[in-house]
């Protein structure tokens, strides 16, 4: 899953059109590089970001959409936790509702997911976005976000979201303390795919890499963590991987997979395709 912002940055400033000229090119570059799958924000769920009011949110991502189903059928996910902008976004072609949230955000969230009847991402959160950094606790990460997620889905299938359509996402980075609860929750996610639903991880350039590398110098310096967490992914059986760098993604995993495959073949075929 690659991710597409569509927020105004230094060179599209103030401009819609360019802001949307600069997210379609990128959507399409990702395409490109192999993205199965297209997550769309409108940046509401960034940690201390500013809030984006839903009107202005649904104006950034409801034309990438638009532009993005006229031309390709790669499925698009909307990083939305407004139930009126999941809305617009599944009526403009979006196939997904991830919310950071795990449709707590509204008290009319679950109900906008069943009547949707789109797929939906169920990321756990502790605290809110604003804050939620401060001070997180957990006496047992794994076993606390595994619980967590499991009542969030049971809560979601009880207002009519239908099994098959919903996913699960640990929330690397929200509400998680650097180290101390990230990188436990990276190691035990084999319990949170154990709970039987497609889990998505999104490691991408998070601030645990930078602490685990003390050279990395920020975020476009972490693509070697990036990957490192999108294979302990794979590894743990999770369906999707969320992140910045496709096509660097792809390859590490189509390697992690040709390897894993070479065991096996040492002991029947011996050819060199
Ligand atoms: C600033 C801080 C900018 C954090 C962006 C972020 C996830 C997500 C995000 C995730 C799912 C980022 C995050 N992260 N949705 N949305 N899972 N399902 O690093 O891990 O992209 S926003």
């Amino acid at each position: 899953m690659g991710i597409v912002n569509v927020t105004p940055d230094s060179f599209s400033d103030g401009g819609r059109r360019l802001t949307l000229d600069a997210a379609l090119a990128h959507a399409r570059r990702l395409i490109a590089d192999g993205a199965e799958m297209l997550d769309i924000g409108g940046e509401s769920t960034r940690p201390g970001a500013e809030p984006v009011p839903a009107a202005e949110e649904q104006a950034r991502v409801v034309p990438l959409i638009e532009a993005l189903r006229a031309e390709t059928a790669v499925p698009l996910s909307v990083d939305t936790m407004k139930p009126e902008v999941a809305r617009a976004a599944v009526a403009a072609g979006a196939a997904i509702w991830n919310d950071v949230t795990a449709l707590a955000y509204a008290p009319d969230s679950l109900a906008a997911a069943a009547g949707l009847g789109c797929d939906v991402v169920l990321m756990h959160m502790q605290g809110e976005p604003r804050s939620m950094q401060q001070a997180p606790r957990y006496d047992d990460v794994v076993a606390e976000v595994c619980a967590a997620l499991a009542e969030r889905a049971a809560l979601a299938m009880a207002a009519g979201v239908a099994r098959e359509r919903i996913w699960l996402d640990p929330g690397v980075g929200f509400g998680k303390h650097r180290t101390r609860h990230n990188l436990p929750l990276l190691a035990g996610l084999a319990q949170v795919t154990a709970l039987g639903f497609p889990v998505l991880l999104g490691a991408s350039r998070k601030s645990f890499i930078g602490a685990v590398d003390p050279r990395s110098t920020g975020p476009e310096d972490r693509l070697g963590g990036s990957i490192a967490a999108a294979l302990a992914g794979a590894a743990a059986g999770v369906a999707a991987v969320r992140v910045h760098d496709v096509r660097e993604t792809r390859q590490a995993l189509a390697v992690q997979h040709a390897i894993a495959g070479a065991g096996a073949a040492d002991f029947t075929l011996h050819t060199d395709d």
